[in-house]
């Protein structure tokens, strides 16, 4: 299937409640009781009051039943640009996969390190999530399948130490991009956050010639809870962007809005299943024609 047609499929939930939204402004046209429904039911998208408001005043502005392209141009407006790919073009860059507990930080590791293999890039992987026995296996797994380096250390209780090692070994071996799972936690977790801090701090004195980048993984049916999520993780380390996971089977896709506007983190890519392929650099004009069902392409 073409990759445009899997993301306007992942996202049919959100698409069906926004597009049913829409549909009834249409059949009863544009007046309160009608724009009063809209709102309502945007919300359920997660959306977000503010940018709910905006989009009625555009169908208001529009006065016609033919609003949607407006609706289209905005929604696009309101997004960062196509997804330029820095993490790519710094290489060699290490790569931290942070977020709360089982938001699909190591599937996403995973999704990852096969994204950029097929680019060519030469990638290794770090299991610096000591926590749990559990997590190093699950990544030495998706390794052998993947055919990745991977460094992990099932004696030690020490994610830095993990992290050394493997920082180590990639700078010898002269990879392009490492992948670094690490364990779930909650912001509220002062050590742990802590730990993640000294992660960060280890690797960017260590291993100066590596750019040091992050992504956050949110789980897309958390919806309002993401939110929260992104801007306590923000708030104790650099976040680079967003992997908006478990996009199909939710509705409250469109949280892709208020983590922009309320907390300036851009999705990067999103995820739409469990398996190596269900990822997708996130296009802002593909986005928003799928939740709104405009896509001329299909
Ligand atoms: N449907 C769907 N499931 C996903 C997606 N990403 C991850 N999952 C599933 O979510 C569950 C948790 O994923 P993990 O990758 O283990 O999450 P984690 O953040 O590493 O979890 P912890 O290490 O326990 O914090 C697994 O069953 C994954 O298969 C996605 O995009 N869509
Ligand atoms: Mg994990």
């Amino acid at each position: 299937m073409a990759i445009v047609g899997k993301v306007f499929n992942a996202l049919k939930r959100t698409r069906d409640t926004i597009s049913d939204a829409f549909d009834l402004v249409r059949q009863q046209k544009v007046n309160i009781e009608s724009l009063e429904k809209l709102e309502e039911t945007l919300l359920l998208s997660d959306i977000g009051f503010e940018i709910v408001e905006k989009i009625v005043n555009v169908i208001k502005i529009n006065k016609q039943d033919n609003f949607i392209s407006d609706v289209e141009n905005y929604l696009i407006s309101i997004l960062p640009d196509h997804h330029n790919d820095k993490i790519l073009n710094s290489s060699p860059v290490v790569i931290f996969m942070v977020g709360v507990n089982g938001t699909g930080k190591t599937t996403s590791c995973a999704k990852l390190a096969n994204h950029y293999k097929t680019q060519g890039k030469n990638i290794l992987m770090v299991a610096a999530d000591t926590y749990r026995a559990a997590a190093v296996d699950q990544l030495k797994i998706w390794s052998n399948r993947l055919d990745v380096e991977i460094i992990h250390n099932e004696l030690s209780h020490q994610p830095s130490a993990v992290l050394f090692d493997g920082l180590t070994a990639a700078k010898s071996q002269n990879s392009d991009i490492i992948i670094v799972d690490t364990a779930g936690r909650l912001h509220t977790s002062k050590n742990l956050m802590f730990e993640l801090e000294k992660m960060y701090r280890l690797s960017k004195k260590n291993f100066s010639s590596f750019k040091i980048n992050s992504l956050i993984t949110l789980d897309a049916s958390l919806g309002q809870n993401s939110l929260i999520q992104a801007k306590d993780f923000a708030s104790k380390v650099q976040l680079d962007g967003a992997i908006l996971t478990k996009m199909d089977g939710t509705a409250k896709g469109g949280i892709v809005f208020p983590l922009y506007s309320k907390s300036n983190i851009p999705v990067k890519f999103i995820g739409t299943g469990e398996d190596l392929e269900d990822l997708f650099i996130f296009n802002r004009n593909e986005y928003v024609q799928s939740i709104l069902g405009t896509n001329k392409s299909l």
